[in-house]
């Protein structure tokens, strides 16, 4: 009886265990990663958010919530932008594919101070 017992009780802790184990590792997988969205805001000349996920290919909207005209604009430190949403005047809604995976810096043609960056991944 008193045996009986002890392996049930056995039974329950291994169990509860794995099931920790699996909490921990979700856990940890969404830390490391940040989902990926399919929106990048403008927003009182700030990008939301200023440090977005996306995944490569991905069709990407640039809302601008501001009255005044922006741009989202890729800034590679050599050669051609990748990806450009063109001007966006207040209000409107633009957009660009997301590139193939990597870093990439963004910033707005019209006022170089707004900046972020994409993370693109497959
Ligand atoms: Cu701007």
């Amino acid at each position: 009886m008193r045996h009986a017992l002890l392996t049930a009780l056995a039974g329950a802790a291994l169990l509860a265990g794995c099931g920790g184990d699996d909490d921990m590792t979700a856990q940890s997988r969404t830390t490391a990663t940040a989902a990926p969205t399919n929106t990048i805001r403008m927003t009182d000349f700030e990008f939301a958010p200023s440090r977005a996920t996306v995944t490569a290919g991905q069709k990407i909207k640039v809302p601008n919530d501001d009255a005044a005209p922006h741009t989202l604009t890729d800034r590679p430190s050599s050669g051609r932008p990748r990806f450009d949403t063109g001007t966006l005047r207040g209000r409107q809604t633009g957009s660009f594919t997301a590139p193939r995976p990597g870093t990439y810096a963004i910033y707005c043609e019209l006022h170089p101070f707004m900046k972020g960056e994409l993370e693109v991944v497959q």
